[in-house]
């Protein structure tokens, strides 16, 4: 776990440089060597950033977290993954909470349709009718294939209360290739909103 600590009203993110995981290299061509790896994390003042996977038990559905530290969120659960995934998990079941990712070409990723970098949005919850059904997880992935490399921004935005109490906590995990990351967020009121940027 590394806390970032910020003076008061300094509106800049932290980089994390990120070691190179293990101490033995790669051998040339294997599939370590080709897969993603995240470069940097820049997360938004007084984030705690979680490198290091602890795990807690078998994995939980829908909490935007690696529980069992195998490499992948939320598996076994319906979930989509890929070698990039973000996801944001929140308890309260009327509050929406949006997270909004725009990948290295620039590209909004919405549902329904892949951006040309890949990337899908595969639940939109709470949902006009109700299709979280309480289980609260925004899912970003990659469909298939090697990703593109370069800064994927994040968003975590808090567009409705829907009656709930505040503050509204919200997970966010992040897997890129073999490695996943979280952090926690906290939003008070509509409009609220927090980013965070990495980089492969
Ligand atoms: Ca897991
Ligand atoms: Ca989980």
């Amino acid at each position: 776990m590394i806390r970032a600590r910020f003076g008061l009203g300094v509106a800049v993110g932290v980089a994390l440089a990120v070691a190179a995981a293990g101490a033995c290299a790669p051998r040339k061509g294997s599939p370590v060597a080709r897969g993603p790896r995240l470069l940097k994390l820049e997360a938004f003042p007084g984030a705690v950033v979680e490198r290091a996977c602890v795990p807690t038990g078998p994995e939980q559905c829908f909490n935007a977290r690696d529980d069992n530290c195998n490499g992948i969120i939320d598996e076994g659960c319906g979930v989509n993954t890929g070698l990039v995934q973000f996801a944001a998990a929140w308890t309260e079941p009327k509050a929406d909470v949006d997270l909004r990712v725009v990948d290295p070409n620039g590209e909004l990723v919405e549902a329904g349709r892949a951006t040309q970098a890949g990337l899908v949005k595969d639940r939109d919850c709470p949902g006009k009718r109700n299709e979280c059904r309480g289980q609260n997880m925004e899912n970003v992935y990659l469909e298939a294939g090697d990703p593109v490399r370069g800064k994927y921004q994040l968003r975590i935005r808090l567009e409705d209360l829907g009656g709930e109490t505040p503050p509204i906590r919200v997970t966010v995990g992040a897997r890129v290739g073999p490695k996943t990351y979280a952090l926690e967020v906290t939003l008070e009121q509509a409009g609220d909103e927090r980013a965070l940027t990495l980089e492969l």
